[in-house]
Order: structure tokens, then sequence, then C-alpha cells
């Protein structure tokens, strides 16, 4: 018994430090996890919003989108099921520059992000700025597939997965926070991966 406790720490001691506590490394597998049925986007109907509250209401159709400047995320993502996947790459442009172009109100302290399908998810604005949120059309460089969210998926990789919504439409700027659907259903508000966010009350 006693040896079996120093292994099981001593496994703990070794782990992976990019994993996040109670995350195991889910390596080639890629699980696909979503509420509502797949939908179907063409790429030549996929839109993408910024509104609320912003200077100017913006939106990107696919070729206006591409034409951004592009952003590359390499790193981890981490679901609340425990599953993370190390070392991926994502391809598409920084939220940063959509913002810029939209022009946050300085009232603006939440976003919701929203999805082609009505899915929904919040987030306070600090967590999509600086270069830690993007919309992402290539994943280890080949197209999104549609299960994953493809044409295009928001990626917030610092926080926990549901909040990257799939077949993204567009974000909305608050003033307030306001739950999303996965929050309504008991996830929590945040979700910071380091510190096990995974629930109210967490
Ligand atoms: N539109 C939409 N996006 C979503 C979800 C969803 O139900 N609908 N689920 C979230 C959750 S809980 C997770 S873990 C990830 C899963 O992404 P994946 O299927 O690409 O692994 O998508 C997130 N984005
Ligand atoms: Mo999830």
């Amino acid at each position: 018994m006693l040896a079996m406790t120093r292994g099981f720490f001593g496994r703990r001691r070794d782990q992976d430090p990019r994993l996040p506590p109670g995350q195991y490394d889910a390596r080639d597998e890629w699980p696909v996890l979503h509420a509502e049925a797949t939908p179907d986007i063409p790429t030549d109907r996929w839109t993408f919003t910024i509104e609320g509250l912003v200077e100017n209401t913006v939106t990107w159709n696919w070729d206006e989108i591409h034409a951004l400047l592009r952003s590359r995320y390499e790193g981890d993502i981490h679901c609340v099921t425990t599953w993370s996947k190390l070392g991926m790459t994502f391809d598409g442009v920084s939220v940063d520059t959509l913002l810029e172009a939209a022009t946050p109100l300085p009232s603006a302290t939440h976003v919701m992000a929203v999805s082609h399908t009505g899915y929904t998810t919040n987030l306070p604005l600090d967590d999509v700025i600086g270069g830690k949120a993007w919309v992402v059309w290539d994943a280890d460089g080949k197209p999104l597939p549609t299960i994953h969210g493809g044409p295009a998926r928001l990626l917030v990789p610092h926080l926990y997965f549901w909040k990257s919504a799939k077949w993204v439409s567009g974000l909305r700027l608050m003033d307030h926070d306001e739950q999303g659907f996965w929050e309504r259903n008991g996830y929590h508000d945040r979700g910071d991966p380091w510190t096990e966010q995974r629930y109210q009350g967490d």
C-alpha cells in the first residue's frame, strides 16, 4: 500500500507540466463534444459579426476575414471533461484584429460568443484581448473539420474548451456578465483550467 502511494504521487510529480490539474493527455485522439446537431454551413453563407457595445457593428464574410492579418496559436487545449491536447496548431485571425475594427466602447466589460446554431458562451472582455483569443479555420495545417466547428470556431485556449464556440457567428459586447449555454447548465462563468474552475461555485 505504501509503495503504491509513493508510485501514485511519483507519477503526479512527473506529469507533463503543460497539463493542468486533473487533466490527461488525449494524445492522437481529439474527442468531439457538442450539444446541438452538427450544422452544415457553407463558407459562402458564413459570416462573423461584432455587435453590442462597439462604435461600429462590423460583419465579415469568408473572403473578408481571410484578407485580415493572419495569426497562429501553437499550444494546448483543455476540456472540462478532463482531456487535454498538447502542441496543437490553429490558424485564423486574432480577436484583437477584429475588435480593432469594431472599437469596443469603454463601458464594455464582457462578451457573449454566439454560434450559427444558437450556442452561446460568456467571457470577460479581458480574456479575449491581448493575443489570447482567435477565430480559427485551420487545425494542424488542415481546414477545421465540421465536427470541430468548421468552417470556423472561436479559440480561447487559456480557458476550458467550452468557451471556444464551434461554428462561431460573432461576439456581442456587454456592460455586464450574462450566462451562456453551459454556464446556465452548471459550468463556471470563467473556466480557468489551472485553478480548476469547472463548475459554478468552484
Ligand atoms: N457550438 C458549440 N460549440 C461548442 C460546444 C457546443 O455544444 N456547441 N461545446 C463546447 C465544449 S463543452 C467543448 S469541450 C468543445 C469541444 O470541441 P471539439 O468537439 O472540437 O473537441 O466545444 C465547445 N464549443
Ligand atoms: Mo467540454
